[in-house]
Order: C-alpha cells, then sequence, then structure tokens
C-alpha cells in the first residue's frame, strides 16, 4: 500500500475540518484532509444557517470570511410566534448590540475550499477513511479508500471531523470514550424553496399543530422547517401539505400569508442530543459534530464545530512547533464545557417550542417557559447572550 506522511491527518471536509485546515496552513502546519463525498455533494449539501457573532468576527479574523460580510444578511432580532401572535426578542437591544450573521453553511463550506484550493494544500474527495489505528503512538495514521486504490496516511495526530457516523470515535477501543445521549419525540421537516422571506427576521413559532420555523439564505431563497413526528417519511408530505402546514402554523391576524415557491431542497432530521468524552483518545482528537450533536432549535451545531476548532488549532501548533501540550491536554475539558453549555441551550429552546400532542402537563410548562421569556427581560437577555454568542461566552 503506498503511503504518505503528513503533520495533521483530517478526516472530513466538513466546517470544522476545513476550518481546522485553513487554521493550521496559516501557521505553517502540513495537513491532508479526506473527504469521502464528492466536492459537488459537499458544496450543495444544505444544513444550518446562523452564525454567532463571536464566531463570524473569528471567520473574518481568519481570512475566510469576506464573502460572508457581504453577502450574510445581519439579523438584530427573532421572533418567536405563539398561537397566532407575535413577540420580537430584539437581540442586539437586550446584549450589547451584537447581531447574529445569517449564511448558509454550504457558503461557508464553500469559502473555505476555496481559500485551501488557492493555497494548493491537499483535500481529497471521494476518499473514504476506513480505518484509523495507532492512536496511543507517535505515528497515528489513516487507510483511505479511493477508486485508484488504498493508501495509508501517517501523521503526528488525526484529527476526526468526520460528523456524527464517521469512523474516528468507532476505531477507539470500547470504554475509553464515554457516549450520553438523548433522543427527543421529534423530527425536523426542512425545506429550501425558490420564495422571497416574507419576513426579515427568524420566526420560531410554536403552534398546537406542531412547531414551525421560517428562515432564509437570501433575497429569493426560504429556509422553513415543521416539528414533525419520528415516524414521518418524505413520501407522505406533498408539496400541497407541507405549505398548508406552513401556513397554519404561521398563520396571525395581521401578517400576509407567507410566499411560496418551488420546492428545490427536502430533507428529515431526527432530533437528538449526543456527547462523546473525552473528546481525544492518544493523539486521535474529535472536532465537531463527530464528538457532539445537539438539536438544531439553538442553531448550535456549526457554531460549535467552528468553536472546536479554534481551540484545537493553536493546541496543535504548540505542540508541532514548541513541544508543549498543555493545551492539547486541556482542549477536552475546555470544549466540553462549551458543548455541555449548548446542550442546555438547545434543550431548553426544543423544550419550549414543540408541543406534545398528548401531554397537557408538558404543554403547561412550555407555555409557562415561553411566557417568562415574553414578560421577563432578564430571561429574555439570558436567552438573547445564548442565541447570539453561547460559543464564545
Ligand atoms: P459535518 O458537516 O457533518 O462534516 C463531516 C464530514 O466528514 C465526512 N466524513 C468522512 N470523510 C472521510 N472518511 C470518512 N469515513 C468520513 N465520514 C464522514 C462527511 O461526508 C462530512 O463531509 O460535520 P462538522 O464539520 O462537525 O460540522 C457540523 C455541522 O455540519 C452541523 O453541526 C450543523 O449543520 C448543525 N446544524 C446547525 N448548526 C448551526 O450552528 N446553526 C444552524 O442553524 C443549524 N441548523 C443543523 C441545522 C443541522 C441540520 N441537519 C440537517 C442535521 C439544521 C439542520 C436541519
Ligand atoms: C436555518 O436557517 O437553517 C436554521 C435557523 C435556525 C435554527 C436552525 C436552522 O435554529
Amino acid at each position: 500500500m503506498k503511503s504518505v506522511r503528513t503533520q495533521v491527518v483530517i478526516i472530513g471536509a466538513g466546517p470544522a475540518g476545513l476550518l481546522l485546515g485553513h487554521l493550521l496552513g496559516l501557521n505553517g502546519v502540513d495537513t491532508v484532509i479526506v473527504e469521502t463525498r464528492s466536492l459537488d455533494y459537499v458544496q450543495h449539501r444544505v444544513r444550518a444557517g446562523v452564525i454567532e457573532y463571536g464566531i463570524a468576527n473569528f471567520l473574518e479574523e481568519s481570512g475566510v470570511g469576506s464573502r460572508m460580510r457581504a453577502e450574510g444578511l445581519v439579523h438584530h432580532g427573532i421572533e418567536f410566534r405563539l398561537d397566532g401572535v407575535s413577540h420580537r426578542i430584539a437581540l442586539s437591544e437586550l446584549y450589547e448590540g451584537r447581531a447574529i450573521t445569517v449564511y448558509g453553511q454550504q457558503e461557508v463550506v464553500k469559502d473555505l475550499i476555496t481559500a485551501r484550493v488557492a493555497n494548493g494544500a491537499p483535500l481529497h474527495f471521494d476518499a473514504t477513511v476506513t480505518s484509523v489505528s495507532g492512536h496511543t503512538t507517535t505515528t497515528p495514521s489513516v487507510v483511505v479508500t479511493t477508486s485508484d486504490g488504498e493508501i495509508e496516511i501517517i501523521g503526528d495526530y488525526v484529527i476526526g471531523c468526520d460528523g456524527s457516523h464517521g469512523v474516528s470515535s468507532a476505531s477507539v477501543p470500547s470504554g475509553a470514550l464515554g457516549r450520553y445521549d438523548r433522543v427527543y419525540p421529534f423530527s425536523w421537516l426542512g425545506i429550501l424553496a425558490e420564495a422571497p422571506p416574507a419576513t426579515e427576521e427568524l420566526i420560531y413559532c410554536r403552534h398546537p399543530q406542531g412547531f414551525a420555523l421560517y428562515s432564509m439564505r437570501s433575497p429569493v431563497l426560504s429556509r422553513l422547517y415543521l416539528g414533525v413526528s419520528p415516524e414521518e417519511t418524505l413520501e407522505s408530505w406533498s408539496d400541497e401539505r407541507i405549505w398548508e402546514e406552513l401556513t397554519t402554523r404561521l398563520a396571525t391576524d395581521r401578517a400576509a400569508s407567507i410566499a411560496q415557491g418551488p420546492i428545490i431542497e427536502r430533507g428529515i432530521t431526527p432530533m437528538r442530543s449526543v456527547v462523546v468524552a473525552p473528546m481525544r483518545y492518544g493523539r486521535l482528537f474529535l472536532a465537531g459534530d463527530a464528538a457532539h450533536i445537539v438539536p438544531p432549535t439553538g442553531a448550535k451545531g456549526m457554531n460549535l464545530a467552528l468553536a472546536d476548532v479554534r481551540l484545537l488549532a493553536p493546541a496543535l501548533v504548540a505542540s508541532l512547533h514548541d513541544h508543549d501540550e498543555r493545551l492539547l491536554d486541556s482542549y477536552s475539558d475546555e470544549s466540553l464545557r462549551r458543548v455541555w453549555r449548548a446542550e442546555e441551550f438547545s434543550t431548553y429552546m426544543t423544550q419550549m417550542l414543540h408541543p406534545h400532542p398528548s401531554d397537557e402537563f408538558e404543554n403547561g410548562v412550555q407555555s409557562a417557559r415561553l411566557r417568562q421569556v415574553i414578560d421577563s427581560e432578564d430571561t429574555a437577555r439570558a436567552l438573547a447572550r445564548n442565541y447570539v454568542n453561547l460559543s464564545s461566552l
């Protein structure tokens, strides 16, 4: 088998892997990024859309934020729509003038790929890591399967940025890492539609028939979600049914009905929480969804993934340049503090906005929680801080 040597092997070209490769490249560290999917697939995978204040600043400071600044939509508030009544949460007024940026994850990914290609650093698509070995040696390695056969890549470190179904955490001997999870009794049916957003700000909606979220990607693209039961499949959701349900849940007596248009992308995602701890085994480190999943209601997944590598990059540089391992040794604990905060916030948002069809006790608690956000400035301020900037607090 052909063998290649680098300093840091990165598994996965999602936001975490690509930003890590970029940050290490800025510091003169050699990396190879291996991605199982094609370039086209990765650039068009529709997912997250909300970038926190501190993460947006970090992308800009790292030299990969200029298109985000030019094309991203800066939002100073969000709306909570409850049983047809709108309540604005004035994020910026509540939290030191700070705002979120609405900019698609696939655009972040495109910007990072453009930067990497411009630097000529190795980035292999259609290349699947099938095994990781030597975790506890100084030469951990991966085996990669491509259409040309198998290659071994040996590094000083291997970083698993391979998402929730990746090989990296599964490659660790059983019992070495803890895995803590929770499944919520909901999924999100998400669509991307060629329709101008009927609203300037995101709408999180709690309606007796279920949760809905109105988001957007540009002045001509809307991104909408419906909370559905985990048993639902796309086959039972015609375009007409999706629009009808969105219209019913999002209706108010004031706002015009939502703009409709061709649905160009759709998917159903189960809602779950996962934390893998510690985020390290020997010289394998985990970052992003490979180590933690949050339910999307708090809009934290991509932000956490980027925050992980913001911490991991200088730790790897200190080890490789100065043989100083202290930052690597504290990486997992420090990341996990942030991850658990994000789990708490995402759980809180989820359990406030998703009515249960037959649990009136739960529904009563949810309504009381929402009333606190609407009636208490202190509660709204805490929500604003977490929504806008949790990963940098
Ligand atoms: P990714 O993006 O999943 O990237 C992992 C990459 O690894 C590749 N891979 C492999 N490559 C080589 N060999 C192997 N054996 C491999 N196994 C896997 C995969 O193909 C993939 O390209 O993980 P990363 O980088 O950690 O990024 C995490 C984010 O993608 C994720 O947290 C967010 O999308 C979550 N999320 C949201 N996050 C936010 O911050 N704000 C949001 O508004 C938000 N909304 C969402 C979301 C996720 C959603 N879904 C579909 C899960 C909305 C939705 C509906
Ligand atoms: C999105 O625009 O895709 C989005 C926005 C807010 C969320 C989740 C997803 O909480």
